[in-house]
């Protein structure tokens, strides 16, 4: 059975649960803690040479980087959410690049001052915090202005490109973002929010984010 190593506070060990949820591929999830080492032991970085998470294997094969997996899952299915024609698969291509590299980058760095620096604790960067804010601004209308054209990110129908935006906004709230402003962003969010492949996994994650905001310590 596939094999899923991530954490519950990894956006990017989520997005790859999103996707097999979705895709119904029943998988075992092995939760690994950042915090106790076990991305820095030889056996865990034989499968992950920088000791991230998440990282799969599947009957042997061996594969990280997030978007990477999520590709490899959907070929495995055929999926449509990642489509064989050249076209739509590379619209959908151009969004997760886009917003990994820009939306997610943004949020990363207002998430790291704001929520863990105080907890490893290291000091706060104020510049990177307000350099992220200020990418956030900038690069979130480009996603509302692709919704006013269609429901999903790049077009009519649900695409890796959605599982990827959706993932990456999780920690919005407690980075104390505000997506308020994007009407239509927060009218798709809603939407993909009760869908199953969604709740199933985010009620545990959002419980593990209360804990460790609460007491102070990361998983
Ligand atoms: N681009 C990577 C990001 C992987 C990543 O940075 N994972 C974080 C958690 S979201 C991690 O493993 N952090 C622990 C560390 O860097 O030691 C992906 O999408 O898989």
């Amino acid at each position: 059975m596939l094999k899923i190593y991530g954490a519950d506070l990894s956006t990017s060990s989520n997005k790859v649960r999103f996707v097999a949820n979705l895709l119904n591929i029943e998988y075992d999830y092995v939760r690994v803690k950042v915090k106790d080492g076990e991305t820095r032991t030889a056996e865990y970085l034989r499968m992950h040479p920088a000791g991230k998470v998440p990282v799969i294997e599947d009957d042997g094969f061996v594969l990280f980087e997030s978007n990477s997996i999520c590709r490899y899952l959907c070929h495995k299915k055929q999926s449509g959410l990642y489509p064989q024609e050249l076209k739509p698969r590379s619209l959908i291509d151009q969004w997760l690049d886009f917003v990994s590299m820009h939306i997610g980058g943004a949020i990363n760095k207002v998430a790291f001052n704001r929520l863990f620096a105080p907890i490893i604790p290291v000091e706060v960067d104020k510049r990177s915090e307000q350099d992220g804010v200020n990418f956030f601004n900038r690069f979130l209308p480009a996603v509302e202005n692709s919704l006013k054209h269609h429901p999903y990110l790049p077009g009519d129908t649900i695409s890796l490109a959605d599982i990827n935006l959706l993932a990456t906004l999780d920690p919005v709230e407690l980075a104390k973002l505000d997506i308020t402003p994007y009407s239509r962003l927060v009218a798709w969010r809603n939407k993909l929010r009760q869908q199953e492949f969604y709740t199933k996994c985010y009620e545990e994650y959002g419980e593990t984010y209360k804990k460790m905001i609460s007491s102070g310590k990361k998983q």
